[in-house]
C-alpha cells in the first residue's frame, strides 16, 4: 500500500462550502476515486490557516495517476475552482509532504 499526504488550500470564508460539498461528493467522483486505487481517502482542515491536509492510502500510484485525466475529475477540479486555490487549468494547488515518521 501506498501512503501519500499533501497540502492543499481553501479559500478563507469558503469553509463550509468546502466541507459540505465533500460531504456531498458526487457518487461518480466516489467511484472513480474507488476504481482507480483508493483505499482510503482522508481530508482535514487547518481553519487557523485554511490549508487542507489530504491524507490517501492507495493500491497503485500509476493508476492513481491516471485519475487525474478522467473527464468526471476534470469537472469536479472545475466545480471546485471557486473556493479554493488552483492553478490556470483548475487543478488544485497541491504541494506533496515528506514522510518523517510511521508508526503501525
Ligand atoms: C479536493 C480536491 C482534490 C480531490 C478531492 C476529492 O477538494 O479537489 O483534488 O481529489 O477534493
Amino acid at each position: 500500500m501506498i501512503r501519500k499526504a499533501s497540502l492543499m488550500k481553501v479559500y478563507e470564508d469558503c469553509h463550509d462550502e468546502y466541507h459540505k460539498r465533500h460531504h456531498e461528493l458526487w457518487p461518480e467522483m466516489r467511484e472513480m476515486l474507488l476504481a482507480h486505487g483508493v483505499i482510503s481517502y482522508s481530508i482535514f482542515l487547518d481553519e487557523s490557516t485554511s490549508t487542507l491536509f489530504a491524507y490517501l492510502e492507495l493500491e497503485d500510484e500509476a493508476l492513481w495517476n491516471q485519475a487525474a485525466d478522467t473527464a468526471i475529475c476534470r469537472k469536479w477540479w472545475d466545480s471546485m475552482k471557486d473556493i479554493m486555490e488552483t492553478h490556470a487549468d483548475h487543478r488544485p494547488v497541491s504541494r506533496d509532504l515528506k514522510e518523517v515518521f510511521f508508526l503501525k
